[in-house]
């Protein structure tokens, strides 16, 4: 598969790199990093990344516009993109050859080619293989700017380096990336630094969560947002700040919003998705959402968690 898509970048003059909406770290870390590999490496090419710029990943990269005539004739390559309503970009369709890389389950296999490895951490991971593939057959050089972004990626896909997906692989390659000259202290600031705003209301999550038979759940109004200058979006981030108490199994937020309650659910082992379901929501069986209208409708939600 690395030899197939070696052999491709290599025939083609014209490449551009497409990412997924609502990028995370390894969108810009696979997408952005491939771009300054195959720029390193294969200086008399037209190379383009492309995707709607994200300011809070600023720090990163900066992007540029790509115009239309960039896709005619072009080898697309798509990365940490499972489906195609998802890819940034839509001219994406205008070019001559489509390879996927990604770590989703292959659930919408588009593409000539496809690689997809649910087993990597992240795909900046996958990307640094095909590096390393690419080096010994091609003689590829890897950069600091290339290191930086693919050392983001995985960073961020993996918690630094706390999920499970995290492998013995994961590690070596981060470790080998470690050796290129980026301010690895400034990155990870960058990347964790949240508002005073942010932290005071997660105190606030910590002080004031309930659980009862390892069910736990938290209370937020619009009041209490705008006494703590956070966001609706903002303070659903702070959803995963429960995993960490002894003892909990499932847990659910309540985020007051201007006309609804959103409901996010998370869980260790119960499927909650089931619950969102009953409750105008969906999605993945461990971490899903779901939205009520009423306050006397938290209960309800509570009950169903109990008996689960
Ligand atoms: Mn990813």
């Amino acid at each position: 598969m690395h030899r197939q898509i070696l052999d491709k970048i290599k025939a083609y003059s014209k490449i551009v790199i497409h990412r997924h909406v609502r990028p995370d770290p390894d969108a810009y870390g696979s997408s952005i990093g491939l771009y300054h590999l195959l720029q390193e490496n294969y200086p008399e090419k037209e190379i383009w990344v492309t995707g709607k710029p994200d300011a809070t990943l600023d720090y990163l990269a900066t992007l540029k516009p790509v115009p239309d005539g960039a896709f005619q004739d072009a080898l697309i390559i798509v990365t940490d993109t499972a489906n195609t309503a998802r890819i940034d970009d839509q001219r994406y369709t205008q070019g001559d050859y489509l390879i996927k890389i990604d770590h989703h389950p292959n659930e919408e296999p588009y593409g000539d080619l496809i690689h997809v490895d649910t087993n990597a951490s992240s795909v900046s991971e996958m990307i640094y293989e095909l590096f390393l593939v690419a080096k010994q057959e091609e003689g590829w050089q890897m950069n600091a700017t290339a290191a930086r972004l693919l050392y983001a990626g995985i960073v961020g896909d993996t918690g630094r380096f706390m999920f499970s997906s995290t492998s013995l692989a994961t590690m070596t390659y981060a470790g080998e990336l470690m050796s290129f000259d980026f301010d690895r202290t400034k990155l990870f600031n960058d990347m964790y630094e949240v508002s005073p705003n942010v932290l005071k209301l997660k105190g606030y999550v910590y002080e004031n969560f309930k659980m009862k038979n390892g069910i736990g759940h938290v209370k937020m109004t619009r009041e209490l947002l705008k006494e703590y200058g956070v966001n609706q979006s903002e303070a659903s981030l702070l959803v995963s700040a429960l995993a960490d108490v002894k003892g909990m199994r499932a847990w659910v937020f309540f985020i007051e919003d201007e006309d609804s309650i959103r409901v996010r659910l998370r869980s260790k082992g119960p499927i909650i998705n089931v619950i969102a379901k009953q409750f105008n929501g969906g999605g993945h069986p461990l971490a899903s959402g779901a939205t009520i209208y009423k306050w006397e409708e938290m209960q309800d939600v509570l009950e169903e968690m109990y008996k689960l």
